[in-house]
């Protein structure tokens, strides 16, 4: 075939699919999930998403990661450190024996889960730098459950587009910070983030057990992002279609103070 045969054979092609598409756009929806053509089109527009998807989560878009003789010495607590809720008081009391993480909203299959059972999914360990807008950088070593494992398992319904991270630690609300109602710490990532390759539930860090300092019993590391969206002490993962009804609106405790939503470094 010449160059000119080639191209007025495509062209020849995309104008009869065009034509059908138009005839099964005439004739109703429920045709078009039977349609050859369609069925087509439709494969390759989610070949498309899934290379965009690729691309999202290349390895360029790794966050740094670091060695052993890199992790800090001293890796700095910050924001609750030592939560005074009862809840909370009773679950350090009886190390976590009791504490669990739901899984729910916008989900197939809510889940329930204790430390061991996280403890027993595959995990990853990476090496990070963690950067707080108080402007401080620590370097530490989190083991944890890939997030994207999880959330594949509840199954994301189609119109969920946001985790929430509900927290146990109550901010605010002190003398010194009288325009700060006090809440539950909470903050929220979109999609790409949650299948992020590095996008962790880490309940080690440095190789030891999460500490109450750092966030026992388990908390957030989502590497491209600044600290406080690290969410610490979780107790529920929530999917949800939108953050307008989540307290201030801006998707997260320090969002709604100001603060930009996705942080990113
Ligand atoms: N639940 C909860 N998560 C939180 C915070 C908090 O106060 N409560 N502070 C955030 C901030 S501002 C930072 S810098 C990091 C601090 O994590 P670290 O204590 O392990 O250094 O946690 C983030 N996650
Ligand atoms: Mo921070």
């Amino acid at each position: 075939m010449s160059a000119a045969d080639h191209t007025s054979h495509r062209r020849g092609w995309l104008k009869g699919a065009l034509a059908s598409l138009g005839a099964i756009a005439l004739s109703g929806c429920e045709q078009i999930t039977n349609s050859p053509t369609v069925l087509k089109a439709l494969e390759s527009a989610e070949g498309l998403t899934r290379r965009a998807q690729r691309l999202i989560l290349s390895p360029g878009q790794l966050a740094p990661e670091y060695a052993e003789r890199d992790i800090s010495p001293v890796f700095k607590a910050n924001g609750s450190t030592d939560p005074q809720d009862e809840a909370y008081l009773t679950h350090v009391a009886n190390g976590f024996q009791d504490w669990r993480l739901k899984i729910d909203g916008l989900v197939a299959h809510p889940m329930t889960l204790s430390l061991a059972d996280l403890r027993a999914r595959p995990a990853r360990t990476q090496i990070t730098r963690h950067d707080c807008v108080e402007g401080w950088s620590c370097i530490g070593k989190w083991t944890g459950a890939p997030l994207a494992d999880l959330i594949r398992e509840a199954g994301l319904k189609p119109d969920a587009k946001y985790l929430v991270f509900h927290c146990m630690d109550t901010l605010g609300g002190s003398a010194d910070s009288p325009d700060h109602e006090a809440s539950r710490y909470y903050e929220s990532i979109a999609l790409a983030d949650v299948f992020h390759p590095q996008s962790l539930l880490a309940y080690e860090m440095n190789g030891q057990p999460l500490g109450v300092p750092h966030g026992a019993p388990l908390r957030l590391r989502v590497e491209r992002h600044l600290g406080y969206k690290q969410a610490k002490y979780i107790e529920r993962i929530e999917a949800v279609a939108s953050l307008d009804k989540l307290h201030g609106g801006k998707g997260g405790y320090w969002p709604d103070r100001g603060y930009e939503w996705y942080a990113g470094i």
